[in-house]
C-alpha cells in the first residue's frame, strides 16, 4: 500500500483534500495544485469557497491570486463546503483548521476535533493525513490518531499514515515561505513520516527535517515561544532604558552586533493568531506532569502589558504638551497586527484605542491594510487622521508610516503637536527638532 501511494506522490497523481482554507490552507492548496496535483479545497466558509471556486483569493497575498486562478483554470483545484467528500475522494488529507485559546488561555480543539471526526468517516486504507495546525503536545498521536482510527475502524500507522507538518509562513510571504522554508515533518510512525516526506519534497525547496509527532509537536511550540520570550525580553528592556535615559533602539543595535546575539525589537504590543497563543499551548503539554515553563508566564505578562505602557507614554507625552488626553484628538496609526499586513487577530491596537477612548479621548484611526477601528472614527488617509490632532500613535510598523512627512504633520496638528511611536519608526531626534513632542517605547518621553 505504501508503495502505491508514494507512486501517486512522485507522478502527482495523488488527489489532495486541504481542509481549511485560511491563511495556511489556501497558500497549501494554491501551491500543491500549482505543482500539478489534483487539489479539493474545503472550508466551512460559503464565501470562501465561492471566492475560490471562481478563480479569488480572499487572501491579500503576494501570487496567491495568480496561483489560485491558474489552478481553477487548469482545473486542478476545486473548493468545496462538502468535506466528508473531499476527504473521501482524497489520496492525501491536509487539516489547516484553527486551534484557538479559551478565554482562561486553554487549547480549544473542537474545529480540530470535528473535523478529524467528519475525515475519520471518509478514510480509507492507503490514505495521508497531515496535521498542519498548531496544537499541544502529544494531540497528533493521542487525540487525532484515536478519532481517525475509531471512526474509520482503521488502524493508524498500517491502514492509514498521520504526520504533523507544522507551518511557519509569515503573513504577507505566505507562498514564497511554504515554497522556500526549512520544514519539520513528524510522523506518527515511521513509515508515515517516510510518505509525508515524499510529499512535500515535491513541492518544497527548504531542508525537510524527520522527527516523530510529539518532537515536531514541540518544536513548533517553542519556535514561537522562543519569539515571544525574546521579543519580551526587548520589551523589559525597553521599559529599563525609558527608567536609564538610554535609547533602547542604539542598545539593541550595538548588542546585535555581536555574532551570537539577535534582541527582537519592543514596540506597542505582541499580537497575531500565533505568538500570543503557542507559548499557552506549550504550557497546557507539559501542566499535566506538573512542570511550568517559567519564560512563558513572564513573557506574556510583560507583552500584554506593552499596549497599556503605549497609553501611558501618550498620557505623559500630552501632559508635556501642557495638553490632557481627555478632549484630545489622537490619531492611532495602524491597527494591524504587526506591519505590511491585513489582520487585526490579537492586535495591540485595541487595547490602546479602547484605553484612549475610556480616557476620555477623540480618537481617529487610519490603517491603508484594514478596515476596523475597534469602535473608534476611522480615516480614509493620513491626513485627515491627523487634520487638528493633539497627538498621533503610531501602532504598526507599516511601510508607509516610516515615511510621515514631520512639515505636513505639523501644518496639520494642532500647536505643540505629539507623537508616540509604539513601533520606533520615526527618528527621535528630527521630530524633537521640527518642534514636536516624542516618546516612544524603549526612550520614554
Ligand atoms: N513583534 C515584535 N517584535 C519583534 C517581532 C514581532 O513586537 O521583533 C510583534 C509583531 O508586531 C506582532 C507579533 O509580535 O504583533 C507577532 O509577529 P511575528 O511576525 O513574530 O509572528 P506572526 O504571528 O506573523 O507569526 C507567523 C507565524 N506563522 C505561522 O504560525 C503559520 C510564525 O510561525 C512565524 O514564526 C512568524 O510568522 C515568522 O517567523 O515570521
Amino acid at each position: 500500500m505504501i508503495s502505491s501511494l508514494i507512486k501517486k506522490i512522485q507522478d502527482k497523481k495523488a488527489k489532495i483534500a486541504v481542509v481549511g482554507l485560511g491563511r495556511v490552507g489556501l497558500p497549501i492548496a494554491a501551491v500543491f495544485a500549482d505543482a500539478g496535483y489534483p487539489v479539493i479545497g474545503s472550508d466551512i466558509k460559503n464565501e470562501v469557497v465561492e471566492a475560490i471556486s471562481s478563480g479569488k483569493s480572499h487572501l491579500a497575498e503576494p501570487e496567491l491570486a495568480q496561483l489560485i486562478k491558474d489552478s481553477v483554470d487548469k482545473m486542478l483545484l476545486k473548493a468545496t463546503t462538502d468535506t466528508f467528500n473531499a476527504v473521501t475522494e482524497a489520496d492525501v488529507i491536509l487539516i489547516c483548521v484553527q486551534t484557538p485559546l479559551t478565554k482562561g488561555n486553554e487549547p480549544n480543539l473542537a474545529s480540530l476535533k470535528t473535523t478529524c471526526k467528519t475525515v475519520s468517516k471518509g478514510l480509507s486504507k492507503g490514505k495521508l493525513v497531515l496535521i498542519v495546525s498548531t496544537v499541544p503536545p502529544g494531540t497528533t498521536k493521542h487525540l487525532v490518531a484515536r478519532i481517525l482510527a475509531t471512526g474509520s475502524g482503521l488502524k493508524c500507522g498500517k491502514d492509514f499514515w498521520l504526520a504533523y507538518c507544522p507551518e511557519r509562513i509569515n503573513p504577507g510571504k505566505a507562498v514564497r515561505e511554504f515554497i522556500e522554508n526549512n520544514r519539520i515533518i513528524g510522523g506518527f510512525n515511521e513509515e508515515s513520516t517516510e510518505i509525508a516526506v515524499e510529499l512535500f519534497k515535491s513541492v518544497v525547496m527548504g531542508d525537510i527535517f524527520s522527527t516523530d509527532s510529539q518532537v515536531a509537536e514541540v518544536a513548533k511550540l517553542a519556535e514561537n515561544t522562543f519569539r515571544d520570550v525574546n521579543i519580551a525580553f526587548g520589551n523589559e528592556l525597553a521599559l529599563m532604558c525609558e527608567q536609564m535615559n538610554v535609547d533602547v533602539m542604539e542598545v539593541i543595535k550595538l548588542a546585535n552586533t555581536h555574532p551570537r546575539v539577535k534582541i527582537h525589537m519592543p514596540g506597542s504590543g505582541v499580537g497575531g493568531p500565533c505568538l500570543p497563543k503557542d507559548p499557552y499551548l506549550l504550557q497546557h503539554g507539559i501542566k499535566a506532569k506538573g512542570f511550568r515553563f517559567r519564560f512563558i508566564d513572564l513573557a506574556r505578562e510583560i507583552n500584554d502589558l506593552m499596549p497599556e505602557h503605549t497609553v501611558e507614554l501618550v498620557v505623559k507625552a500630552l501632559k508635556e504638551a501642557k495638553k490632557s488626553v481627555k478632549n484630545s484628538k489622537i490619531a492611532v496609526l495602524g491597527v494591524a497586527y504587526k506591519g505590511e499586513v491585513g489582520e487585526v487577530a490579537n492586535s495591540p491596537a485595541e487595547k490602546i484605542v479602547q484605553r484612549l477612548i475610556a480616557l476620555g479621548a477623540k480618537v481617529v484611526v487610519y490603517d491603508p491594510y484594514c478596515n476596523e477601528s475597534f469602535g473608534a472614527k476611522m480615516a480614509e488617509n493620513v491626513d485627515e487622521a491627523v487634520r487638528e490632532a493633539d497627538c498621533i500613535v503610531v501602532v504598526t510598523e507599516h511601510k508607509i508610516f516610516e515615511k510621515l512627512q514631520l512639515d505636513r504633520l505639523k501644518e496639520l496638528m494642532t500647536k505643540r503637536p505629539v507623537i508616540v511611536d509604539g513601533r520606533r519608526i520615526v527618528k527621535p531626534k528630527e521630530t524633537k527638532k521640527q518642534g514636536f513632542v516624542y516618546a516612544g517605547i524603549g526612550f520614554g518621553v
